[in-house]
């Protein structure tokens, strides 16, 4: 499959470059990667995102370049489509993108689609970043810093700075090439996670303030209001990460945070510790994802929500 993909990119002048709606850094660091990529090779390429890049990911070499709206595909040899499971996950313009010729697909999903002959999978990687990075090395493109910076940061995003059970061997391998080339990891880190705008803390510390404990503080809850984010002058992006302080409290298994996305309707997100499985929690609600992180959602009034939840775990309410 690496031999394809080569095909392509040698055999191709004109590219688009894009991911699933939300972009995390996994997304974004691809994403711009690849972009840099093309362009060394003399290429043209469009990064498209139908959503809007996370602030925190704008020092990335690059992230001016990405466009949000895309008028026609016409004239684009082929469409790099990254860390997406299905064609649906780009977003309203998943048609139009489908039409160009070559569309390939690189993600490390479990469940990873059919919608591309030319597919790159492999559900033992952290990231897409870390799959790239391997294509690079079999490809023998030379890796600059601003290549290495992105894929950097989309390791050590999706990893949780190198701390979920995704990372392996190989990502540290990666990711020490990456340093090498010139990827700074203290000023990544320090772009990523000591850039927050005071209101995101201030946010935190009132939802962190609505956290209730159940089944002996084996399962933690916090919730956030449409209400809590007006009043701090927040954004959706502020609220990540959030569920994760819930699971660093000490004997805590699962880790819940409900965030209502718009009236009556609550996005879950889970998070375990260990061997609990989170994954086939979000599917009994028709969500899904990993064992330790997944997420789903439900519809109703907060209260009802909570209850919902808490009910699909089991808790004795
Ligand atoms: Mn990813």
């Amino acid at each position: 499959m690496f031999d394809d993909i080569a095909d392509v990119i040698y055999s191709s002048t004109t590219f688009l470059i894009t991911s699933h709606v939300r972009p995390d850094g996994d997304a974004v660091g691809s994403e711009l990667a690849l972009y840099h990529v093309l362009r060394d090779m003399g290429k043209d390429a469009v990064v498209y995102n139908q959503d809007k890049t996370p602030a925190v990911y704008g020092f990335l070499p690059g992230a001016g370049a990405i466009v949000h709206s895309l008028d026609s595909v016409d004239g684009f040899d082929a469409v790099f489509v990254l860390d997406c499971s299905d064609i649906s996950r780009v977003g309203n313009d998943q048609e139009k993108i489908g039409s160009i010729g070559k569309i390939v697909n690189i993600d490390h999903h479990l469940s990873v689609g059919t919608f591309s002959k030319i597919l790159l999978t492999d559900s033992t990687a952290s990231s897409t970043g870390e799959m790239i990075h391997r294509l690079l090395k079999k490809m023998k493109v030379p890796i600059t810093a601003d290549i290495a910076t992105n894929l950097y940061t989309a390791i050590l995003t999706d990893t949780g700075s190198f701390q979920y059970s995704n990372t392996g061997g190989d990502t540290f391998r990666a990711a020490a090439d990456l340093v090498e080339r010139g990827a700074d990891c203290r000023e990544i880190a320090q772009n990523i996670y000591e850039a927050k705008p005071a209101l995101q803390i201030r946010l935190m510390g009132r939802v962190l303030d609505t956290l209730r404990l159940y089944e002996g503080e084996k399962v933690g809850l916090i919730y956030v209001t449409q209400e809590m984010l007006r009043e701090e002058d927040a954004l959706p992006e502020h609220t990540e990460g959030l569920v994760d302080m819930v699971r660093s409290i000490r004997g805590v298994e699962i880790a819940v945070c409900c965030y209502e996305v718009s009236e009556g309707r609550f996005k879950i997100s889970l998070r375990s510790k260990g061997k609990t499985d989170v994954a086939r929690i979000a599917g009994k609600l028709g969500g899904g994802g990993h064992m330790n992180a997944s997420a789903c959602r439900v519809e109703g009034e907060l209260e009802t929500v909570v209850r919902i939840v808490l009910d699909t775990i089991g808790v004795s309410q």
